[in-house]
């Protein structure tokens, strides 16, 4: 009886190390530098129906400075996840600072109806290093130790 438990487990065991290795892969605190914060001011050119640059990047704990200018019409701008808005007319500057505590990709609106295609006015802010690639890195590398370590005890049994 106790043997049939034992081997059940001894066969489970790859499964829980499989388990293991995964759960280990998304929860663990990766070793990731954080870059000091920097204040960085970023220059968002909206027009009809896009920002220029359409992605903006940065790093917990940066303040950053968006200075947004229109080409064509009254435009606007806001932050998801983030208290900031403003607006700014045609060949004018309007600038809001903010610093970038929440990590993660938020999405930009314009906060005007400018013309038909207004609600797909969007873009983004990512914030943070993207530690997803990271995690996949070490999961392979934790699942191809796990398949190691099986095929040379197998080996072993096999003398
Ligand atoms: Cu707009």
């Amino acid at each position: 009886m106790a043997g049939t438990i034992a081997a059940r487990l001894r066969r489970a065991l790859p499964l829980i190390g499989v388990v293991a290795a995964v759960l280990l892969a998304a929860f663990i605190p990766l070793p990731v530098p954080t870059p000091d914060p920097i204040e960085r001011t970023i220059r968002v050119e909206a027009s009809r129906f896009a920002y220029q640059p359409g992605i903006i990047r940065a790093n917990r704990g940066d303040q950053i400075t968006i200075e947004l200018t229109s080409v064509d019409v009254v435009h606007g701008l806001s932050v998801d996840g983030y208290d900031v808005e403003l607006q700014v007319d045609p060949g004018r500057v309007s600038s809001v600072s903010f610093i970038t505590n929440n990590e993660g990709t938020f999405r930009l609106r314009c906060s005007v109806t400018c013309g038909d295609m207004h609600p797909f006015m969007v873009g983004k802010l990512q914030v943070g290093p993207n530690t997803l690639l990271m995690r996949a890195g070490f999961l392979s590398v934790m699942l191809t130790a796990i398949g190691l370590s099986r095929s040379t005890r197998l080996g072993r049994w096999g003398k």
